[in-house]
């Protein structure tokens, strides 16, 4: 489960974290369990798939397999939680077994315990699940979420040797409306802002434990451009000197923005591109148009930034001449890398899924934990062959997430002591 989440419940419980990446597969995880004997397993959900139609992977049957080793050897109870779960509670909650989920954000757990702790009933606190007690999604978290961090956390020494990527967030929650998006389900639609000094104080302290680099996970992080700018004010202030990056949004800067930034340590930018159409910008519903993407992508680059600009083709009203006319712009994207993603995936809670069940495309009841692309004009594999064509003898123009291959080239590089995410190698 996240720091944050252990930080909720550690004042009154005791806790122990056992990251999956860190360990090496389920017999190590059982030693940490038969030595630590808990009471409450809480399992972090965050992936259900790799949402890459051109190469898809799903991770449900290995959460199965999980949960089963873990029943096998203690009768703790099951906890879910996360991302993938506030997505798809009905349909986890039925095909995992677990006892209880959190959906929403994690620090209910702590209500949850209390109330198992104090047989209190369970069934009224907002945002926990059973299988058989479904509930709607609470309020957003109103308290300030704390983290725990120390430099003896047993999966730290797995992020410094690879990589050396920890992460933060400076705010949860995006007031954007973008069609598709899942992210203001998962965290609200309301900004709640982390307190500038708090983000440079945890920052630091990443940074004292070793980080090479930091990645913030906002969903967007320049939704509030000045929040940002007192962030890397005192990021400055407190001596930070480790580079960073974030995904931003296409939005016209204030005059200054990336400069400042830069100044404070931030080296990537990944732009949410998604079209270079202003017609399937504005079905995607997204709060920019083509011009504020090159007003945006030039002040990045002439501050100095490596720039990386995500497209999402195929979704509602892509057709054949959209498609051209975002591919010829991209050719104007100078110094950049670019990630196309070909067949937008349906996510329940969006506005793609209503227009999706308008269109016939769903039906309503269908359950989408199995991937569902949108069906735009154009088939998926013209798209990519589209891109493909284009894409051919450029290491900057990347399908996908790369792949397999381009994991393992990271992989390999990370162990020759690189760190940070590494794309700006394609440039
Ligand atoms: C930042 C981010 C990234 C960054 C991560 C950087 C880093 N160094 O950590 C990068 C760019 C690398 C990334 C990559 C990918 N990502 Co991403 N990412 C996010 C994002 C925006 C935020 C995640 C985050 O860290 N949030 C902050 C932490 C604190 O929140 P959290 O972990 O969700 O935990 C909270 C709750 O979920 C809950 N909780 C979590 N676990 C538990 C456990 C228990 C027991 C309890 C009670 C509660 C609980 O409590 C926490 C506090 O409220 C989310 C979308 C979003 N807004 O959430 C997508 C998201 C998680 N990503 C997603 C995906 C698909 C991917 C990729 C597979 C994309 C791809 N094709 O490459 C890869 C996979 C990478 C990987 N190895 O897992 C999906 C996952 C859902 C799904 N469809 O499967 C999401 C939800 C976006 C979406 N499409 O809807 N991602
Ligand atoms: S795509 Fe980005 S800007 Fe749009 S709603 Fe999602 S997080 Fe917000």
């Amino acid at each position: 489960m996240p720091a944050v989440v252990a930080a909720a419940i550690a004042g009154d419980h005791e806790v122990r974290i056992a990251d999956m990446n860190a360990l090496e597969g389920n017999g190590q995880l059982l030693k940490i369990i038969g030595q630590f004997r808990p009471d409450i397993i809480g399992i972090s959900l965050r992936n259900i798939d790799n949402t890459d139609s051109s190469n898809p992977k799903g991770f449900i049957e290995a959460y199965r397999k999980l949960i089963r080793t873990v029943r096998s050897e203690s009768r703790a109870l099951i906890v879910l939680g996360g991302s993938g779960l506030t997505i798809f509670p009905g349909e986890l909650m039925g095909a995992l077994e677990a006892d209880y989920g959190v959906i929403g954000e994690g620090e209910r757990l702590a209500l949850l315990l209390d109330a198992l702790e104090n047989r209190k009933d369970t069934a009224s606190i907002p945002g926990i699940i059973t299988a058989a007690n479904r509930r709607p999604l609470p309020a957003p978290w109103d308290k300030k979420p704390n983290r725990i961090f120390h430099k003896d956390l047993p999966h730290l020494d797995y992020y410094l040797k690879n990589g050396g990527i920890l992460n933060l967030q400076t705010k949860r929650g995006c007031h954007f409306k973008c069609v598709y998006c899942t992210y203001p389900h998962i965290e609200g639609r309301k900004k709640r802002l982390i307190p500038p000094v708090e983000v440079a104080e945890t920052a630091r302290h990443l940074q004292e434990a070793g980080a090479k680099y930091l990645f913030i996970a906002d969903a967007v992080f320049n939704s509030d451009f000045s929040h940002n700018m007192a962030i890397a004010r005192e990021f400055k202030q407190a001596g930070l000197s480790i580079p960073w990056g974030a995904f931003f949004a296409p939005l016209k800067p204030p005059r200054g923005y990336f400069k400042l930034l830069a100044e404070a340590g931030l080296t990537h930018v990944e732009f949410g591109t998604e079209s270079l159409a202003d017609a399937v910008l504005q079905s995607y519903r997204k709060p920019y148009r083509v011009d504020h993407v090159f007003d945006a992508h030039r002040t990045a680059t002439e501050a100095g930034l490596h720039v990386a600009h995500y497209f999402l083709l195929g979704g509602p009203g892509e057709t054949t001449e959209t498609l051209e006319e975002t591919l010829n712009r991209v050719e104007n994207l100078n110094r950049s890398v670019l990630f196309f993603f070909c067949g937008m995936r349906i996510y329940p809670h969006t506005a793609l899924y209503d227009i999706a069940v308008a269109d016939g495309q769903l039906d309503k009841d269908q359950s989408l934990l199995e991937p569902v692309f949108y069906r735009c004009g154009l088939e998926t594999d013209v798209i990519l062959q589209q891109v493909k064509k284009r894409a051919a003898g450029r290491p900057n123009w990347v399908i996908g997430s790369g792949g397999s291959k381009t994991a393992a080239i990271i992989s390999k590089m990370y162990k020759r002591g690189h760190t940070g995410p590494l794309w700006e190698h394609l440039i």
